[in-house]
């Protein structure tokens, strides 16, 4: 299927509360203040019940079976993808390869990509931002090739030190792997000059749009990005189902990640003959249940609208910083509102990120605390950890004001336990 429109605005404002409707989980009273969608988000009925209908009614292997029930799984996870091309507007279906989740989409191209195109003396630019997801796949490819990691720097606004990008960039750079939002710092990257800058530099990019797809609109055409990656579980979808989006002209020169069933044209005692994209990079049964959950995910979030979910979001971020800048002894990390997605990273003095989680739990609020799987970017901070609360369609301005009750909970419990 080829598809060519790009996205109109879809903004109209978010029914929060009968969104909330949607999720099971939101029930209860006082309800789940649930804010760490950055991790791995909360699933509507209408996911489960796609994924349920499979299982109830047509459970049975794809893309081999010559009775209804397989061709009916066949076809709605290929539905699936389709949904999947259209919500980053890609031009054709074959460009979407379902895969585990980002980290797998990462390290299909580290393996496949880097295998065939980079050598000893290479460089691949990398950013103080990424998620080891998008690091450690590249210090592989380095170690394996010889090949060279450089990185673009952040300022104290936790903002890409742009400024660098040309003595970063040189002919020897072949890859430059980037963040689309930082996972800790909310920061919104500047994607287009990126790439516009790294294909100037003859570069290709793979964008990680783990922290983006879920909340605004990504259109990989018009960024001309050559792979983006992202996963079903941060998108209302379920777990086990990732994306890798490539250009045609690479997905179809790079050799297999994993070989086994599905992925062959013809096998011979000796050597095989693969087959097309995507099935070429999608070896053995497939999560099947999966694909079909996220392609109702991607219903789920083009109802909602991309445009009004990510400004309910920046308004909660707001709303947020406001809060909490308000408790005394608090360090926000990162930019702005208006240059971040819907994530606030903080601490707070005297009290480990740890105990700040631990005891809003017993809020009933739930938020992260940890290295985010970005160590790097920790010692940039200088910081061990951070607690982080990150927000999503379902969120209500009520949730941020039990985060800032909780905090200051938190605050009067620790002062007291240290005196
Ligand atoms: N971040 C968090 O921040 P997987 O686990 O493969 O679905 O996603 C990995 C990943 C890659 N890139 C970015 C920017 C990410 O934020 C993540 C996942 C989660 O809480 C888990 S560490």
């Amino acid at each position: 299927m080829t598809q060519k429109t790009k996205h109109t605005s879809d903004f109209r404002p978010l029914d929060v509360q009968a969104i909330r409707g949607d999720f099971p989980i939101f029930a209860d009273t006082p309800p789940l203040a649930f804010l760490d969608s950055a991790a791995s988000t909360q699933t509507p009925r209408p996911v489960v019940e796609a994924m349920d209908a499979y299982y109830d009614t047509y459970r049975s292997n794809i893309h081999r079976g010559v009775y209804r029930i397989s061709e009916e799984a066949t076809d709605q996870y290929e539905k699936a993808r389709q949904k999947v091309a259209q919500l980053i507007n890609a031009p054709r279906t074959s460009q979407v390869v379902f895969t585990r989740n980002t980290t797998e989409s990462i390290n299909l191209v580290a393996y496949s990509w880097g295998s065939l195109n980079i050598q000893q003396g290479d460089e691949i630019v990398l950013t103080d931002l990424e998620h080891h997801s998008n690091l450690v796949p590249w210090q592989l490819l380095a170690q394996r090739t010889g090949a060279t990691l450089r990185f673009l720097e952040i300022t104290d606004e936790g903002l890409l030190d742009f400024t660098q990008l040309r003595d970063v960039l040189s002919p020897k750079t072949k890859l430059v792997a980037i963040t689309h939002v930082s996972n800790v710092l909310g920061t919104i990257t500047p994607i287009q000059s990126i790439i516009d800058a790294a294909h100037t530099a003859g570069a290709k990019v793979i964008v990680d749009a783990a922290q983006s797809v879920p909340h605004f609109h990504v259109d990989v055409q018009q960024l001309d990005c050559d792979f983006l990656a992202f996963s079903g579980h941060k998108m209302c979808g379920p777990t086990g189902v990732g994306v890798l989006y490539g250009k045609s002209e690479l997905l179809d020169d790079m050799p297999p990640f994993l070989g086994g069933g599905s992925m062959i044209r013809s096998v011979e005692r000796d050597i095989s003959t693969y087959a097309d994209v995507p099935a070429k990079f999608e070896a053995g049964t497939p999560s099947i249940a999966e694909a079909i959950g996220l392609g109702a995910a991607v219903d789920y979030l083009t109802q909602a609208g991309l445009a009004s979910i990510h400004v309910h979001e920046q308004e909660l971020l707001k709303y947020a910083h406001e809060r909490l800048q308000e408790i005394e002894g608090i360090t926000i990390y990162g930019p702005a509102p208006h240059q971040k997605a819907g994530v606030i990273s903080f601490d707070m003095e005297g009290i480990h990120p740890h105990d700040i989680a631990g005891i809003l739990d017993t809020h009933n609020v739930a938020i992260r605390a940890g290295h985010h799987c970005a160590q790097p970017l920790m010692k940039k901070l200088d910081v061990i950890a951070t607690a982080r609360a990150s927000f999503y369609l379902y969120n209500t301005l009520e949730d941020v004001d039990r985060l800032y009750e909780g905090l200051q909970k938190a605050q009067t419990l620790m002062t007291r336990r240290n005196k």
